[in-house]
């Protein structure tokens, strides 16, 4: 890392025009580590913007700074100028310019300095510089260690300090995966020093959900059923259940979840009937220790994923796609 480190203070050595960036559907890491990046920037007095290609969930509406993000698809104008009038981009918590949309367009349109800074495997070749570190487990720790090579650890203020414990702790599932270390927990004290309020940014994550998203919960919790000599449990939602308890984008994100949480149990799924499209059952798959969830979602249900976290989709009524996840079980070999 020493290397590009050094590569990176000499860009950043006189004042540049900078654009943030990350992936569309923006979640904690990718806004967490914009922002922290964004106020330690400025503090060097260059000139920042972070563009996002959509908008962050509202549950992520209080992070420090937030408010001076540029949506992309509200805004297009204004942000390809900016894009265009840049020097440098650094692309965050993603590694394929397709993954940021027509902001992936807007900056293949003038050389610029680009550099990526992330944490998913095999990254395409689009960078100047490098960043690319699948053994740490949020963005925002790899954040933390760039910035704290840049510069001394004053620079690193509260606001700095919230924006990474935010993403450090969304990515690692509250610091309960393989990834999380003791390098992460020391960069944790570190963030403790800056005097962050680990309480309330849990809070603002975990404990502000929609009267709704709790409802739905309710109704995927009724339709639990679990296969013992699988063992596995899968989870239903119809759309007339998703409509009567007043359904927003993001009320079934998580879910899915729930269904690895009974005891003994390595795979999970939820089948979810499409609000706007007939027919078309949309599928979250989970799992525990070596069941591949990539590999049965792309065998039966034209789906893919990571290994303990994947997604399909099937064709037809809730009924059959049930049917045939059972008989897939069975037919499944791994
Ligand atoms: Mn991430």
């Amino acid at each position: 890392m020493l290397g590009k480190i050094k590569e990176l203070k000499k860009i950043l050595s006189k004042e540049k025009k900078i654009i943030i960036t990350t992936h569309s559907n923006p979640d904690g890491d990718a806004v967490g580590s914009s922002l922290a990046l964004y106020h330690f920037l400025k503090k060097m007095n260059h000139n920042v913007n972070v563009i996002t290609p959509n908008k962050h969930p509202d549950f992520l509406n209080w992070i420090p700074g937030c408010n001076n993000i540029i949506i992309f698809d509200q805004n297009v104008e204004r942000a390809n100028k900016l894009i265009a009038d840049s020097d440098i981009v650094f692309t965050l918590d993603f590694n394929d310019l397709n993954r940021c949309g027509l902001v992936g367009e807007a900056i293949n349109l003038k050389k610029h300095e680009i550099i990526m800074i992330d944490h998913h495997q095999s990254p395409s070749d689009y960078s100047n510089i490098t960043f690319s570190y699948p053994d740490i487990s949020s963005t925002c720790e790899l954040i933390f260690k760039i910035i704290t090579q840049i510069s001394d650890t004053d620079l690193i203020d509260r606001d700095i300090s919230t924006c990474i414990y935010l993403g450090m702790m969304t990515d690692t599932g509250s610091f309960q995966y393989n990834g999380v270390n003791s390098e992460t927990h020391s960069i944790l004290s570190s963030l403790m020093k800056k005097g962050i309020d680990h309480s309330k940014i849990y809070n603002n994550i975990y404990n502000s959900n929609n009267l709704s998203k709790l409802m739905i919960l309710g109704s995927a919790l009724n339709s639990l059923n679990q296969i013992k000599e699988k063992k596995t449990t899968y989870m239903r939602l119809s759309k007339n259940q998703l409509i009567e308890n007043n359904y927003k984008k993001g009320d079934t994100e998580g879910l899915v979840n729930y269904g690895l949480s009974l005891k003994n149990i390595d795979f999970t799924a939820i089948f979810i009937e499409d609000i706007e499209e007939m027919d078309n059952v949309k599928i979250s798959f989970r799992s525990k220790n070596i069941f591949p969830c990539d590999k049965f979602a792309k065998k039966f249900f034209n789906g893919g994923g990571h290994k303990n976290a994947a997604g399909g989709k099937y064709t037809g009524t809730i009924d059959d796609a049930v049917e045939k996840f059972k008989k897939s079980l069975t037919d499944f070999n791994f």
